[in-house]
């Protein structure tokens, strides 16, 4: 996917607020309204990012059970997260309902004026929370389907992933990183803490074609359906590389910057799949075909599938394109 004229022309470092606006620009009828929203999401993911770099401190203070200074009691971090970012979108003004991983029911914001709905897993890799892991946010945007001024619905959140107007994640790992698509190819941007910024490292990121990583939890080997099984063992054959975090954000974030694919097929426990559609799925794919890359449930390519549930679930395999096709064979 090529990028805009204007993401070319601008240069590595520019501020994440700069690159926005300078984007906006490019669309003479954008009202502002989903650059503010993008700004939001920035916000959101600064006081994460501060939250979980004083993690093991809950405990060392003691804080773990008492009150903090909004009277909230301290809770588990992917609480935390969720809390900060549905106030940081309520606050904001441009969203008129979340769904979130850590809520069952559609959250409305009171804003019922406003044009967006934001799916979002605030703080996914729980295995990967509680011992200084890699773990990441991920979000997607859609435009509302249903009237404004009226009360969002779950119309507004069951649409195919190509109709998301915007989607991304930010990566809390060695650097914290912010990447987005507004559907114009894919922008990487790096936080510099003692600044408080996001600036643009990577303006546009493209996936190699091909690779040799594969990323799987190998532990449910067996339980794989037999291509699954078959297209690993080729893998393997191949000499391969086996990579696997365990939290998807870092694992697709790697593969998309070295190449390769991660995988997480049905098994007896999951038998649809453990990853969800609307905000870990769709996301991650509209991120991986911007970039040049694949991402498919086995059968069909995610951003195809129809949602017919807030938390429903599909296999995932996703990736470098080469890759993702030599699995399809295997079908
Ligand atoms: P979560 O939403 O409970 O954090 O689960 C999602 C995570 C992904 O980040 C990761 O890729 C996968 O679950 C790991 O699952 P498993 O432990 O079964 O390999
Ligand atoms: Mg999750």
């Amino acid at each position: 996917m090529q990028s805009t004229s204007s993401t070319i022309a601008l240069p590595v470092g520019v501020t994440l607020d700069r690159y926005i606006m300078r984007q906006q620009r490019d669309f003479p009828f954008a009202t502002g309204e989903l650059s503010q929203l993008l700004r939001d999401i920035a916000l959101a993911g600064k006081i994460i990012n501060r939250e979980i770099n004083k993690a093991g401190l809950i405990d060392v203070t003691g804080a773990l059970g008492s009150n903090n200074v909004q009277g909230e009691c301290q809770q588990k971090l992917d609480v935390i997260a969720n809390i900060r970012f549905i106030r940081a979108l309520k606050n904001g003004g441009e969203v008129c309902a979340i769904i979130s991983e850590e809520d069952e029911e559609i959250i409305y914001t009171d804003n019922d004026h406003a044009k967006y709905v934001v799916a979002m897993d605030p703080l996914d890799g729980s295995s990967n929370i509680d011992v200084n892991v890699s773990i990441g946010t991920i979000f997607s945007i859609y435009r509302r389907v249903t009237p404004i001024g009226t009360r969002a619905t779950l119309d507004d959140f069951l649409q195919g992933g190509r109709k998301q107007v915007a989607a991304g994640y930010i990566l809390y790992g060695s650097s914290t990183m912010l990447v987005y698509t507004t559907g114009h190819g894919v922008s990487g941007f790096t936080y510099d803490h003692s600044l408080g910024e996001f600036f643009l490292s990577q303006a546009q990121i493209n996936s190699p074609a091909d690779g040799s990583i594969y990323s799987c939890n190998d532990g449910n080997y067996n339980e794989y359906p037999e291509n699954i099984r078959h297209y690993l063992e080729t893998s393997r054959r191949q000499g391969y590389t086996g990579r696997y975090i365990g939290s998807l954000v870092a694992d697709f974030h790697r593969n998309l910057i070295k190449g390769g694919i991660y995988l997480y097929p049905p098994i007896p426990k999951a038998p649809t799949g453990k990853l969800r559609l609307l905000y870990e799925c769709a996301p991650l794919a509209f991120i991986a075909e911007q970039a040049g890359g694949r991402a498919t449930d086995g059968f069909r390519d995610i951003l195809d599938i129809e949602p017919s549930e807030l938390h429903q679930r599909t296999p995932l395999y996703i990736g470098a394109t080469k890759m993702v096709e030599a699995l399809l064979e295997t079908v």
